[in-house]
């Protein structure tokens, strides 16, 4: 079974939301088209999922502002300015994302003291999210993803991937993705070929 992993598009991290990622947005069509042309048979979408006193947030850290480094839970973490708060439109998925066609949402991030980039666990480690479970339950054998942002959350997850599901094939979307800082992209682009997932583009896909 083919699964495609649609990693946080949503309105947080597009622009105009509050953690905006430069042409977030763009995005948005691409993804629609791998919905409806990928032949994919499992469609899953992740969402960052925040309580408003997430630890990750500047705001909760006196002193700091948004993109500086801190600590949570004894941990060095990078403050985000306030995003993806549950309940919020921030938190929603981008209005034209065909989020009617997802079989599965996994939120994430719910936990105040530990950030969780990756869809399938915290950066801890300590807890998974249960995605692992499901996409095995699925019995997917190749998955495929992109997304936002590409050097966090989507490269978390893709490395998850890797770990958690062994033997499946994982590939990185690179035209239905976007990142935060262009430098941070490059080195996720190699650590995800050094762990062996496929850096792909959609025409790649929609082709087949
Ligand atoms: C993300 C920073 C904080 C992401 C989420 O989706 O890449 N980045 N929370
Ligand atoms: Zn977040």
């Amino acid at each position: 079974m083919k699964a495609l992993l649609l990693i946080d598009i949503q309105n947080g991290f597009c622009p105009g939301g509050n953690l905006p990622v430069a042409h977030g947005d763009e995005i948005v069509p691409v993804a629609n088209q791998l919905i409806d042309g990928g032949g994919y048979d499992v469609i899953v979408a992740s969402q960052d999922w925040h309580p408003e006193n997430h630890g990750s947030f500047a705001s909760r850290h006196p002193g700091k502002k948004p993109f500086d480094m801190g600590e949570l839970s004894g941990q060095p973490q990078v403050l985000w300015p306030d995003h993806c708060v549950q309940g919020t439109p921030d938190a929603e998925f981008h209005p034209d994302l065909n989020i009617d066609a997802v079989d599965y949402i996994q939120q994430k991030g719910e936990n105040p003291a530990v950030d969780s980039y990756s869809a399938f666990r915290d950066n801890d480690q300590a807890a998974t999210t249960g995605l692992a479970g499901y996409l095995g339950a699925q019995q997917v054998t190749e998955l495929d993803l992109c997304g936002l942002a590409t050097d966090y959350c989507v490269k978390f997850s893709a490395l998850d991937a890797v770990e958690m599901l062994p033997g499946v094939k994982v590939r990185f979307i690179e035209d239905a993705s976007r990142g935060i800082d262009p430098e941070g992209v490059k080195s996720a682009i190699a650590e995800m070929r050094a762990k062996g997932i496929g850096i792909v583009s959609s025409k790649d896909i929609l082709a087949d």
